[in-house]
C-alpha cells in the first residue's frame, strides 16, 4: 500500500447499547496520537471531526434501545462514508458498533460506484448477526452484520441499496454467538474462524484464504475492528469483553498482512469505551494496530531467514 491520503471521521456513537462510555473514544484516538502515528509513516492525514445523527421520527412504540439515534446516525454515515470514500482511505473512530450499519453500506455504495465488489473483513468476537426481532438486549451494535446483509425487519433504517451477499463477508475471533445468530449463520456463507479454528491452523491461514477470495474478485476490502477481538487482559476497555481473544502479535500479525494485500479500502475503530480503560492502554494498542495496517514496521522486509 503506497502513502495514501487518510481521513479520520469521529463518531461518537454510543446508542447501539445500553452501557454508555463508546461516545468518548474518537477523542481518545486523539489523545493517543493516532493522526500523528500515521503521518510518521509519510500519510497525508486529514481529521474532519465528528459526524453527529440526522434527526429522524420513528414510531414511539420502538421497542431497541435509543433507535430514533442509531436510525439518525445511519443515515448520516453511510452518506458521509460514500464522500469521504472518494478523497482517500477513511478511518472511523468510534463509537459502538451500531455505527457500522451507516460506515459499510456508505463503503459499499461507494464501491458500487467504482465498480468494484466490497468485501468486509469482521475482527470481532461477536458476529453482530442479529436482526430487531431475533435480539434479546436490543442492543443495535448486536445487528450491523445483519443490517448490511440485507436481512430483513430493519424498518425504519434506511433500505439497504446494495447489500454484502454474507460470502464476502469474513468474521475472525468468534468465541461468543448466539443461538439465533449461530442458527442464521449455519445457513449461510460467510467465512467464519472462531477462536478453536484459529487456536488449530493459526490466524494466518483463515485470513489470507479470505484475501485470496478478495483478490480473485477484484474487490475492496473494509476491516470492522472491535476492541473486544483482543483478549480482555490487553484490552479492557470494552463493555462485552469476552476472555480467550487474540493476543497482541496475534492481532498485529492480521494488520501486517492487511497492509502486504493492498485490498484495504476503510477502517472501523468500534467499542473502545475510554471509561473502561488503564491509563489509555486499550486506546493506544488500537492506534498502534491501525499504525501496522498503514505500514509501520521494524524491517521494510521481513528479516532474513534464519
Ligand atoms: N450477541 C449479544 C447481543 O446481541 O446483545 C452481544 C453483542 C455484542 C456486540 C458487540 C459489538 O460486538
Ligand atoms: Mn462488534
Ligand atoms: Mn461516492
Ligand atoms: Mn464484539
Amino acid at each position: 500500500m503506497s502513502k495514501q491520503n487518510i481521513i479520520l471521521a469521529g463518531i461518537p456513537m454510543d446508542a447501539g447499547k445500553h452501557r454508555q462510555g463508546c461516545r468518548m473514544g474518537p477523542d481518545a484516538y486523539r489523545v493517543a496520537g493516532l493522526e500523528q502515528a500515521l503521518s510518521d509513516l509519510g500519510h497525508t492525514v486529514t481529521d474532519i471531526g465528528d459526524t453527529h445523527p440526522d434527526q429522524v421520527d420513528v414510531p414511539e412504540d420502538a421497542h431497541l434501545f435509543s433507535l430514533p439515534e442509531c436510525v439518525g446516525w445511519t443515515q448520516a454515515l453511510s452518506r458521509t462514508a460514500n464522500e469521504v470514500a472518494e478523497q482517500g482511505l477513511p478511518i472511523f473512530m468510534g463509537g459502538d458498533h451500531a455505527l457500522s450499519m451507516g460506515t459499510v453500506t456508505g463503503m459499499a455504495a461507494h464501491a458500487d460506484e467504482i465498480g468494484r465488489p466490497l468485501f468486509v473483513l469482521w475482527l470481532d468476537a461477536h458476529s453482530d448477526f442479529h436482526t430487531p426481532s431475533s435480539t434479546d438486549s436490543g442492543n443495535l451494535h448486536g445487528t450491523p452484520v445483519a443490517y448490511f446483509t440485507g436481512q430483513p425487519g430493519f424498518e425504519p433504517f434506511p433500505p439497504v441499496t446494495t447489500p454484502i451477499p454474507t460470502n464476502r463477508v469474513g468474521m475472525i475471533g468468534l468465541r461468543s454467538v448466539d443461538p439465533a445468530e449461530r442458527a442464521a449463520l449455519e445457513k449461510d456463507d460467510a467465512m467464519l474462524a472462531d477462536m478453536r479454528s484459529i487456536d488449530e491452523h493459526g490466524i494466518k491461514t483463515p485470513l489470507l484464504a479470505f484475501l485470496d477470495k478478495v483478490r480473485e474478485a477484484n474487490g475492496i476490502l473494509h476491516v470492522s475492528l472491535d476492541v473486544d477481538f483482543l483478549d480482555p487482559s490487553i484490552a479492557p476497555a470494552v463493555g462485552t469483553t469476552v476472555p480467550g481473544g487474540a493476543t497482541e502479535r496475534e492481532a498485529h500479525l492480521v494488520m501486517e498482512f492487511l497492509h502486504e494485500s493492498g485490498l484495504v479500502c476503510s477502517l472501523d475503530l468500534v467499542e473502545l469505551n475510554p471509561f473502561l480503560d488503564e491509563r489509555g492502554r486499550t486506546a493506544k494498542l488500537m492506534v498502534d494496530l491501525a499504525a501496522s495496517l498503514m505500514g509501520r514496521r521494524i524491517f521494510d522486509r521481513p528479516t532474513r531467514s534464519f
